[in-house]
Parts: C-alpha cells; structure tokens; sequence
C-alpha cells in the first residue's frame, strides 16, 4: 500500500500510479458491469426474442416460482410443488421445424413430410434429438443448445397462469378436435403470455427427464430429474392425437428414449455461450 512507503516522493508517485490504476480498475469494472447490466436488463423482460444464425427464435423465460403439477389432473402429476428457478433462460418460441431439422441432418423423417417446411418435425426419438443438439452445438453459433427440462417446459407453458390451459384452447393449441388428424405449421395459434407457440398440442416434445410415476423427491430448483426407475424419458404438451385433458400444462407422457412417434418432436433451449 502506497502509506506502507516511507520515501515521501516516492509514496506520492506510486499513490498517484495506485490512484490512477484503481480510477482505471473502477471505469473498467463499471464498464463491465454496465454492459452486464445493460445486457440484463434487455433479457429481463419476459418473451424477448433473440434469433440465432439460422433464423430459430427463442424467448427470455425470466426468473421466478411456480406450482408444479395438477391437483385434479392424472396422479403422475402430484404432489404440488413449488419450483424455484434463480435465472431465466430462452426457450425455442416453436417447435422444432421440419426444414430446421433437414438443414443440421441432412434429413426429414416426419411422417407429415408434405405438410410444409414449417411443420414440426416429428417420428426423431429422444436419442435422435440429441444428435440433432450435437450437430447444432457443433456449428458453434454464439448458443448452446438442450432440451428444456420438464420444470423449465411446464414453467413456460403456464407463462404465469395456474389453471389446466395457458389461455383458451382453441385458439392456443392444435388436438383432436381441431387438428384433423394431422401436425400443422408452428406459430399459427396464439402465444402464450410469454411469446411460445404450440406449447398446447400439436407434437408433443421431449424433455430430458428421465421418466417418475410421480413428483415424490421431484427437485425444486428447476433442475432435470436424474435417472429413476427406467431409461424411459418425459414430453410434455400433447398433440394433434391427444383429446383436450392431455394437452393441459401440467399434463405428462413418457416413452422409451428410442422410439419414434408421428406425433412428438422437440423444443429447444438456448445458452448464450459465454
Ligand atoms: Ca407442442
């Protein structure tokens, strides 16, 4: 320290020298932290987009709690509990679309091919979608991509609402009695609160949890579930096959990590890589 000198010249040189270089440290720290801030506050408000090289949209989910689970619903989805998640995070705005899919694969497996380049992919397994994330983070674009985990999926979904739908239905989600048997292009039917389509319905998506008959032990701090009682993993949503009491947000479905069905694909989360 610049007192601990006793050359009295040479104590108010490096005193000046310390005084400028911690000036230099506090401008550099503020300016860091104003960018930090800056950056923040623009990701603070829920439903901001941010669109990666290829065009995927994902919206700022932010920080906060919420009810986990249904008390009138199947008893996969009981106990109630509450989840805390300490940060935000951006969720893909939509499904996983079929031309997305083709452009990091080099293939479409959908059963719905004819449907459009934005209709959802669908028949690619939990393994599949984890090629898919490998290949996508392998492009190295600013983001790193996931699966959403089941507490961060249901969070989203509800977007702040407490009840079996986000909002109404019909406008917000393609099932049985209004789907016509068939996927159809994302985004089409209403946003939730926070700026996410198709959350009600349509493909029902992969999450990374492994597969629990209930939400005995589940975490609280918005963490995926480790493995359990089987290799089997959780979606979430329902879709154009499902009647209106398995599209609800708390609504939960398992399958074997491999198999491929014509009506669940994939939603993905996105890390901005540091
Ligand atoms: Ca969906």
């Amino acid at each position: 320290m610049p007192e601990e000198i006793s050359n009295q010249q040479q104590a108010k040189r490096r005193s000046g020298s310390w005084i400028g270089l911690a000036i230099g440290l506090v401008c550099l720290v503020g300016l860091i932290a104003l960018g930090g801030c800056s950056k923040k506050s623009a990701n603070s408000s829920p439903g901001t987009v941010v669109k990666n090289g290829s065009g995927m949209e994902f919206a700022y989910v932010p920080a906060g709690s919420f009810q986990m689970g249904s008390g009138n619903g199947d008893p996969n989805e009981q106990p109630v509990h509450q989840v805390t998640f300490a940060r935000g995070f951006y969720m893909g705005r939509y499904e996983v679309t079929q031309s997305q899919w083709q452009k990091v694969m080099g293939n479409n497996p959908s059963k719905f091919s004819n449907c459009g380049e934005n209709c959802p992919v669908e028949q690619v397994s939990s393994d599949d979608a984890q090629e898919f994330i490998k290949k996508l983070n392998a492009q190295n674009d600013g983001y790193q991509y996931r699966l959403p985990n089941e507490a961060e999926w249901e969070y989203a979904c509800r977007a702040g609402t407490t009840g079996d739908y986000a909002g109404d239905l019909n406008s917000m989600g393609w099932y049985t009695v209004n789907a016509d048997y068939k996927t159809h292009p994302v985004g089409l039917k209403q946003a939730n609160a926070w700026g996410l389509y198709d959350m009600h319905g349509n493909v029902s998506e992969w999450v990374m949890d492994y597969q629990h008959n209930n939400y005995d032990g589940a975490p609280t701090d918005g963490s995926a579930w480790s493995k359990a009682i089987s290799d089997d993993r959780m979606e979430r949503g329902g879709s154009w096959t499902f009647d209106a009491k398995r599209v609800r947000s708390a609504q939960r479905s398992e399958a074997p990590h491999d198999y491929r069905w014509k009506d669940v694909g994939i939603r993905l989360v996105a890390v901005a890589r540091s």
